[in-house]
């Protein structure tokens, strides 16, 4: 596969002030930057054209790619996503460790998330990752357990249990599960998606009405068979279609930030079927966002 430094439907030539989404990368996790990278080059055998509708699925949008960040301090991503909104563009950022949608988060004000996500990711203390990052030295900011395990419970201590709504969890245990229960988190599981996503779709639209949304997606939210290629692959997921179903949903309202995390970067080959997917759901969203 030939080097591409960009996404195949965006460019480093138009300047940023005629886009409408900036895309960076994190380094944050191990061969991070690879697998932003390789996302990029996936891009250019994704085609935006739908042959369903006759339409290319892009047409509305303009796409910068910005590159990816030096990361020296997890403040980073919260600087880089604020100024991009401050210029009243949606970040689209691409990394492998879903704490980054934590810092990312930092930049808006009254958001609300909608995560697609194998794991609840709502643990009170989880092995801490910040070694594991390899983005030494970094400033210990709190005394917590600060990873892709438990950067959700943070997220949620800062007031905001109510603004967020899990899709396709399926993996957690007791202690998630009652502090999930105990707080009101809204979560539907793949069961609960696939026996009724008309139901699902309707209480979605109550949580999404008339707010801001930011969208993270971990690729395991996909079923392994399609999605091999992530850390931890959690049985019994859910298919394209699905996740085509839900994003129509969750566009209805305005769509401020996005991200895809998880994707394992192993042997190119292994991971290029899940990469496809993980465009292709990029993709999806993109085309609804204007
Ligand atoms: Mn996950």
């Amino acid at each position: 596969m030939k080097k591409r430094k960009f996404f195949s439907w965006s460019s480093s030539y138009v300047p940023t002030r005629d886009a409408d989404v900036i895309v960076f990368g994190v380094p944050l996790g191990k061969d991070s930057a690879k697998m932003a990278d390789f996302l990029r080059e996936t891009s250019w055998f994704v085609e935006s054209f739908d042959p369903n509708t006759g339409k290319d699925l892009l047409d509305k949008i303009k796409i910068f790619d910005a590159g990816n960040i030096n990361l020296t301090k997890l403040d980073d991503i919260s600087e880089q996503t604020k100024r991009i909104v401050d210029m009243n563009k949606i970040p689209l950022i691409l990394g492998k460790s879903h704490l980054l949608t934590l810092y990312a988060l930092k930049a808006f004000e009254n958001v609300k998330l909608v995560s697609f996500d194998a794991h609840a990711d709502i643990k009170e203390y989880y092995m801490d990752e910040r070694i594991a990052l390899s983005i030494e030295p970094l400033e210990v900011q709190e005394p917590r357990s600060f990873n892709c395990a438990t950067w959700l419970r943070r997220y949620c201590e800062l007031g905001n249990e109510k603004k967020v709504c899990l899709l396709g969890m399926r993996s957690c245990d007791d202690d998630d599960y009652r502090y999930i229960r105990d707080n009101g988190i809204l979560y539907f599981t793949p069961l609960d998606i696939r026996k009724n996503m008309h139901k699902v779709k309707e209480t979605l639209e109550g949580f999404c009405q008339n707010s801001k949304i930011y969208v993270t997606i971990d690729m395991d939210f996909f079923d392994p068979s399609l999605a091999p290629s992530v850390e931890h692959p959690e049985h019994d997921g859910l298919i394209f279609q699905d996740f085509r179903e839900l994003v129509n949903e969750i566009c209805k309202e305005r769509i401020v930030g996005l991200d895809l995390t998880e994707l394992q970067y192993l042997h190119e080959k292994d991971c290029e079927v899940t990469a496809t997917l993980a465009v292709r759901a990029i993709l999806e969203i993109l085309s609804k966002i204007k």
